[in-house]
């Protein structure tokens, strides 16, 4: 359901590191006289809980806080969170109502997507920037960050921040954070998630998560539009080689009457084929294709892959962009297909 929705502990070498500690970044976010949170566009569940979590705790330290997620768009099966209605919407946001600047679960800037094109001059670190997030790929912006890839989701590093600063949980915010953990982990079932991870939802269960709310959101609950979506894309699902791909079209979102959101899935329930190594889900809109990648056999890195084509992720699950038409999509398959074919080349 979600894009990058997979972390591991693998290291990079050149990843970006933590430089800085709990305590200091949560005193720069407290000590902030108007702090603009942001994350990625396409905003998955880990990202809106990362936002809305923050905002809870900074709020309630007396922290005006303007909380945009990405495009502005909130995905349907996230509006069930606590504190949604706080978002704001981007296109009315303005540079004076803040001073300092958090990002959270966005590996590289341009991941927020039209809020960056269009206010790329604020995330110079003039205005003081920080970061926390979990991706391995993350580019290490921001004057201030905490980068763990051993968490399988931002919501995990957020959790452990506040009980190591030993903030109160409530309910509302135990819902934000296990939200993410769940949504990032599949509900708890990716090889990111860690006897830590467990037992991190553990303890937010024990605050008053709303488990059954997230699982019937995240993972259940679905309009008929979607199951008739990924009746479509499924009966168009082929595998090239040891890869298995299908396509979200515009044409079967009109037959279907579904969002493209309403697909995300789909190139998590293929990664389930046995014949394939690797799963490409393809979106088409008019800039192009979005590419979903997942990796299914374990010598697989879908994120080195995606990067070839200048997107990024997990070493699990990855994204990138592609050109417009036929012939582009047609060689990104051919190329990945050989590449997850002959492992030694995805590495
Ligand atoms: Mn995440």
């Amino acid at each position: 359901m979600n894009e990058l929705s997979v972390s591991t502990s693998d290291s990079a070498e050149g990843a970006a590191q933590t430089n800085t500690t709990f305590a200091d970044i949560w005193n720069q976010i407290t000590a902030a006289d108007g702090l603009l949170i942001a994350t990625h566009a396409h905003p998955d569940s880990d990202a809106v809980a990362s936002v809305l979590a923050v905002t809870d705790l900074a709020v309630t330290r007396g922290v005006r806080v303007i909380p945009v997620v990405g495009d502005g768009e909130l995905p349907e099966t996230l509006t069930f969170l606590p504190g949604a209605e706080r978002l704001r919407d981007p296109a009315s946001v303005e540079r004076s109502e803040f001073d300092t600047i958090l990002v959270v679960d966005c590996a590289e800037l341009h991941r927020m997507g039209p809020f960056y094109r269009k206010h790329a001059d604020w995330f110079d670190d003039q205005v003081p920037l920080l970061s926390i997030d979990h991706h391995i790929t993350n580019s290490g912006f921001g004057r201030a960050r905490i980068i763990d890839p051993t968490a399988a989701a931002t919501c995990e590093v957020l959790f452990l921040m506040f009980a190591d600063l030993q903030l109160p949980i409530t309910a509302d915010v135990a819902t934000c954070l296990a939200t993410g953990l769940y949504g990032d982990t599949l509900g708890l079932k990716t090889p990111s998630t860690t006897s830590r991870t467990l037992s991190v939802a553990a303890d937010l269960t024990e605050a008053g998560a709303d488990v059954v709310a997230i699982v019937d959101n995240l993972f259940r609950i679905k309009p008929f539009t979607t199951v008739k979506l990924w009746g479509l894309a499924l009966s168009r699902a082929q595998l090239l080689g040891k890869l298995i791909w299908t396509e979200i079209t515009p044409e079967m979102l009109e037959a279907s009457g579904a969002t493209a959101a309403e697909g995300e899935g789909i190139v998590n329930f293929i990664a389930g084929t046995r014949e394939a190594r690797a799963s490409v889900l393809l979106y088409q809109n008019p800039s192009g294709w979005r590419a979903s990648l997942r990796a299914i056999a374990e010598d697989i890195d879908v994120a080195r892959l995606a990067k070839l084509y200048g997107g990024g992720g997990h070493s699990r699950a990855a994204g990138c962009s592609l050109a417009p038409g036929v012939e582009a999509r047609d060689a990104f398959l051919t190329d990945i297909s050989e590449r997850v074919g002959a492992v030694r080349d995805s590495r």
